[in-house]
């Protein structure tokens, strides 16, 4: 069930909630039918965990470094999310790179058969649970949330966009071995950019020479693309000026919005939901 604040801007598809002013229906029913090519790259996340990220990342991987495109086109054009029809990914030349949040059940049957690569980034749930209550306070798509003791509620309910965070992650890991997977995490690329980058490449069979690596890693800073129109998705109707789709960019955000009670419960609601899965998860920048 979407969330009471939520009910009138999302729908359901196979029990997995999706928003009505940028889903439709009848893309989500085709996207199980959709061709997977041994070229292609999906990056995949749960919301608010760095798909923009990716985005930049994978497209300056993908041109070796050459700013021109990253200057030129929206990201959303250069690296689509699947299951939005507008940029239809299908119709992008090869290699084709494309981002989704799509729940593990919902993907392509053809991506089962490993064809194709995918790059799962996930990120600590508490920072995704503050990013995610500023991100519905921010866009006109979504309605905002009233407290965020109520919205903390109805995030680990699964009762947000695109359901339970803790469904998505544990049911894509369960299934890795069914795909070309790599599995990132939001506070390593964070922590060591740089080094990141050249493990992506490297899952990617890509070689970027030092001078290029340079490029690209200046150009995935925060700084770099908050100021960077094809990236900040500043283009996008927005409630305020306050907010951005490039908010803070950190690790441990969450400490501003958790009470010490607040913070306990979810850590007893992780530990029986996430018990014994095998990665350890940052919660501060130290
Ligand atoms: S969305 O709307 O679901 O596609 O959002 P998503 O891109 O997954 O996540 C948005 C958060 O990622 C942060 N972000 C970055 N952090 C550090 N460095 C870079 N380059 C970067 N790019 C995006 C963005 O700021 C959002 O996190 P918060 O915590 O809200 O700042």
């Amino acid at each position: 069930m979407a969330t009471s604040s939520n009910k009138d801007n999302l729908f359901q598809y196979k029990g997995c909630n999706f928003i009505k002013n940028i889903h439709q229906l009848e893309h989500l029913e085709k996207i199980h039918q959709f061709e997977i090519k041994e070229t292609d790259v999906i990056a995949v996340t749960y919301p608010k965990s760095g798909t923009i990220w990716m985005q930049q990342i994978l497209s300056l991987i993908y041109s070796n470094g050459d700013l021109s495109v990253v200057q030129n086109k929206k990201a959303a054009v250069r690296v689509p999310w699947m299951e939005v029809p507008i940029n239809n990914f299908q119709d992008l030349p090869s290699p084709r790179l494309c981002v989704t949040h799509l729940p593990y059940r919902l993907i392509p049957k053809d991506l089962r058969k490993g064809n194709g690569k995918v790059i799962y980034v996930t990120r600590n749930p508490k920072d995704i649970a503050v990013s995610l209550y500023h991100f519905q306070n921010y866009v006109t798509f979504l309605e905002s949330p009233t407290k965020f003791e109520d919205f903390l509620e109805e995030f680990i309910d699964g009762n947000v966009i695109y359901g339970s965070w803790f469904d998505h992650i544990r049911d894509w890991y369960n299934h890795k071995d069914e795909f070309n997977f790599l599995f990132l995490s939001y506070e390593e690329i964070k922590k060591d950019l740089r080094t990141t980058i050249t493990k992506i490449c490297g899952f990617l069979g890509r070689k970027l020479g030092e001078d290029k690596l340079d490029i690209v890693v200046e150009e995935c800073t925060f700084k770099a693309m908050s100021i960077n129109p094809m990236a900040n998705y500043k283009h996008m109707e927005s409630k305020n000026q306050n907010g951005s789709f490039l908010r803070k960019g950190i690790i441990g955000d969450w400490k501003t919005l958790f009470t010490v009670a607040q913070s306990e419960k979810f850590d007893k609601i992780f530990q029986e939901r996430m018990k014994g899965f095998p990665f350890k998860f940052t919660w501060d920048s130290k």
